[in-house]
């Protein structure tokens, strides 16, 4: 009983890819199901069995959903199972999946997110059956789906997915993972407005979402604040009530499983007679036919390698699979047609009856004779003019457990980021390629060694499995940060706890930030004044506590409202205090004015693109107002924009922070904020009840550093590093009356 009861406790693995890994034969009313080998099905099923220091360990059968190839009336009634997955078959009209898989994802989303926009066909029907077809997915979903169960989405193909299932399913975990390039935003915006914006809160309908790269996670990020008006704080992207991790995850492989084929006798053979049958060198390549793949890039940098290296004429053998994909597509049959040009053109310009430059093979290779290519070759030459990552080349170098051969690796590839020491080519440039494949072939063999072992080294500490492994990781911590900031509204007793404290305690002090929290926020912020109700309360409490009102605003303002009153007053954040009685304005001693001739001009110019929006020069602060713009929403996307160029613009020797605040845009030195500002308070004085309570992004700073035995409270049900949440600015007066009501004068 105990055992069932852990059992339903721990959740399933889902995954829900575009296609299911298995082929599934049905053979006297039965049916079988034969798994792929791929990398990811490898990957999941290491997450699957008790193992220690796995991130997500279930004993249950991993789910699996995903488009079938086979008719629903071959599969109705079947059990599609095995020993380690379930299979859910996703059906979709013919029609649909034209437009869906055909359309919008290979006429468009690849080519634009491989950087060959002419290629992009845009067409409604596209995204129409996106729609749909997304909504198939989100319905075989919600059949099997259960509390606690874990969702990994996968792929361009399935961008709306993790959204659809936040909304009907908020608690359960959901990860997506992206395989291909995020692009910069410049290509993204292509995509008319509505679908870019449906493809961004899609996204981030998930926990945590994962690129190869760091660019990608750049590019992501960008178009997330833009098109959204999402910001992000380091890899944190805080939607409110939730956060959401973006982060790098670059894929890899199993490594162990190509270094261990080495051994073994049919790669042995495969790899002893290729070593027999071609000439001194061998330069290998394969991948699926796709423009992609830079593969006639690749064929000319070998000819121009011919021409000006005639010396290894009859020396070398160039092996070139291409693995036939898609090539129903005219587009693909184009290429196809113009690689076996060029490849004829090379072979017959340079080649002889004795020698062959090229041989060309158009067909998919069984994995020991892959592997058996992979080493016996010197050289692999591999030249994607655009890649999310790229695998080959990882297993090249897994493959080599003889620590020897050259990697020639575009830098268009996610792996160039890792592969550091692959001889690096560009892809466009003829003569690079030419002259890598010459520095290879003359490399001595203790630097392709010293060069194979430390890819080697790298790949085998990040594996496949360590891949898997990170980004549930990053799921389990994502869940503790959750648990940090969760939103605990006071209740009754929360606030009777307090004023006990409160009525407990003899030396008291508070801070309070000003608008939203004493002050309503209104469209003028001019206008934003206290009430008589809260003037008199806070002036009574004065009398007896420690009182602090810390504010982002500027002096001449916070004097006005509260002149004659015994408070100390935290100006712009922290760079000017006036303490209690003094009358006299300081500023922070770490302020210097070096800064605000270079930024000035950038708010202005913005400022006079927007009507309405404003800047405001404060001592020590640049703020960019746009509550009074008159379009909002065409503001809102300035202001993002503003943002996002002054964070890329400001160097960090500045030491300026950039804060998007409540409808403004605000530039001020790092050296204080308002946590460091209240902490020196705090440390000043032997306080036995500390108490904050802010509205804004700024008073995080003041709730983070606080010591742990504070009472901070948010105002609002924004995630947070307060304790405790209050709903509104207006029960703000009822909550400090009724903590100061068993306290006499
Ligand atoms: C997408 C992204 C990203 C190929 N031909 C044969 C064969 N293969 C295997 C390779 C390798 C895989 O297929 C190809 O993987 P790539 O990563 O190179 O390329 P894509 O298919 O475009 O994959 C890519 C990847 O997703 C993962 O996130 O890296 O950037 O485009 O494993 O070995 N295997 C066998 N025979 C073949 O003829 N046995």
């Amino acid at each position: 009983m105990e055992n069932l009861k852990q059992e339903e406790s721990t959740g399933r693995l889902i995954i829900v890819a575009y296609r299911l890994p298995f082929k599934i034969i049905r053979e006297d009313d039965q049916v079988q199901l034969f798994q792929n080998s791929g990398g990811l099905v490898s990957a999941v099923l290491s997450l699957v069995g008790d193992k220690v220091g796995s991130a997500f360990s279930s004993t249950k059968k991993i789910q699996w959903i995903g488009f079938s190839e086979n008719s629903r009336e071959e599969l109705e009634g079947q059990s599609l199972a095995n020993e380690q997955f379930e299979a859910h078959p996703v059906f979709i009209p013919e029609d649909v999946n034209e437009n869906y898989y055909e359309g919008f994802c290979n006429n468009l989303i690849w080519p634009l997110c491989h950087y060959f926009p002419s290629l992009a066909l845009f067409d409604d029907a596209y995204f129409d059956a996106y729609k749909t077809a997304n909504q198939l997915f989100f319905d075989k979903l919600d059949e099997i789906i259960r509390p606690g169960d874990v969702v990994w989405v996968q792929d361009y193909q399935l961008m709306l997915l993790p959204n659809m299932i936040r909304e009907k399913y908020p608690v359960n975990k959901v990860g997506f993972f992206f395989h291909i390039p995020f692009p910069s935003f410049e290509l993204f915006r292509m995509l008319p407005v509505p679908w870019r914006k449906a493809v961004i809160d899609g996204i981030l309908g998930a926990d945590v979402v994962g690129f190869h790269t760091n660019d990608y996670v750049e590019y992501f990020l960008k178009a997330a604040r833009l098109v959204s008006g999402h910001g992000n704080k380091l890899h944190y992207i805080n939607m409110s009530n939730r956060i959401v991790k973006v982060d790098s995850f670059p894929i890899s492989i199993d490594f162990d499983k190509f270094d261990n084929a080495y051994d073994d006798p049919k790669v042995e053979s495969a790899r002893n007679e290729a070593r027999q049958s071609l000439k001194e060198k061998i330069i290998f390549s394969v991948d699926r036919l796709d423009y992609s793949k830079g593969i006639r890039h690749r064929l000319y940098g070998y000819q121009r390698f011919l021409e000006t290296y005639p010396e290894w004429h009859e020396k070398v053998s160039f092996v070139m699979v291409v693995v036939p994909s898609r090539d129903t597509i005219e587009q693909y049959q184009q290429m196809k047609s113009d690689i076996d040009q060029t490849v004829g053109k090379i072979n017959a310009d340079f080649g002889n009856i004795y020698w062959q430059p090229i041989i060309y093979q158009y067909r998919s290779m069984p994995y020991h004779e892959l592997v058996g290519m992979y080493t016996a070759s010197d050289v692999a030459l591999i030249t994607p003019v655009r890649d999310g990552m790229n695998l080959v080349c990882k297993e090249y170098v897994a493959s080599r457990k003889d620590r020897k051969g050259v990697l020639i690796l575009s830098e268009m590839a996610g792996a160039a980021a890792e592969l550091g020491e692959a001889l690096i080519i560009n892809p466009l440039d003829r003569q690079d390629i030419a002259d890598a494949i010459k520095q290879a072939f003359d490399m001595p063999e203790e630097e392709q060694t010293k060069r194979m072992d430390a890819m080697r080294e790298r790949i085998s500490e990040y594996d496949v499995f360590a891949w898997t492994n990170d980004f549930f990781t990053q799921m389990t911590m994502l869940e503790q940060e959750h648990e940090r900031l969760r939103q605990v509204f006071l209740t009754n007793k929360g606030i009777d706890g307090i004023r006990r404290a409160y009525e407990a305690s003899s030396n008291r002090i508070l801070f309070f930030d000003y608008d939203g929290t004493l002050a309503p926020i209104v469209p003028d912020p001019a206008k934003a004044i206290i009430s008589e109700d809260v003037k008199k309360l806070i002036l009574e409490i004065a009398k007896r506590d420690t009182v602090i009102i810390i504010s982002g605003r500027d002096r001449y303002f916070l004097d006005n409202l509260f002149v004659d009153f015994p408070v100390h007053i935290i100006a712009e954040h922290g760079a000017l205090i006036k303490s209690k009685g003094t009358g006299k304005w300081e500023l922070n001693e770490s302020y210097e004015e070096n800064w605000k001739e270079s930024i000035r001009p950038i708010m202005e110019l913005y400022a006079k693109r927007c009507p309405g929006a404003f800047v405001e020069e404060k001592e020590t602060a640049l703020a960019w107002h746009y509550r009074t713009a008159d379009d909002k929403e065409y503001a809102t996307r300035r202001a993002q924009e503003l943002l996002w160029q002054l964070k890329n613009y400001i160097q960090p020797e500045l030491n300026l922070q950039v804060i998007d605040g409540n409808k403004v845009v605000e530039v001020k030195k790092t050296a204080f904020n308002k946590g460091t500002a209240a902490r020196a308070f705090v440390e000043n004085g032997d306080y036995d009840f500390v108490l904050a309570i802010g509205d804004d992004t700024t008073d995080e700073d003041m709730f983070e550093a606080l010591p742990d035995t504070s009472y901070t409270i948010k105002i609002g049900d924004d995630l947070s590093a307060a304790r405790n949440h209050i709903r509104s600015q207006e029960e703000v007066f009822h909550f400090l009356n009724f903590m100061v009501s068993s306290v006499g004068e």
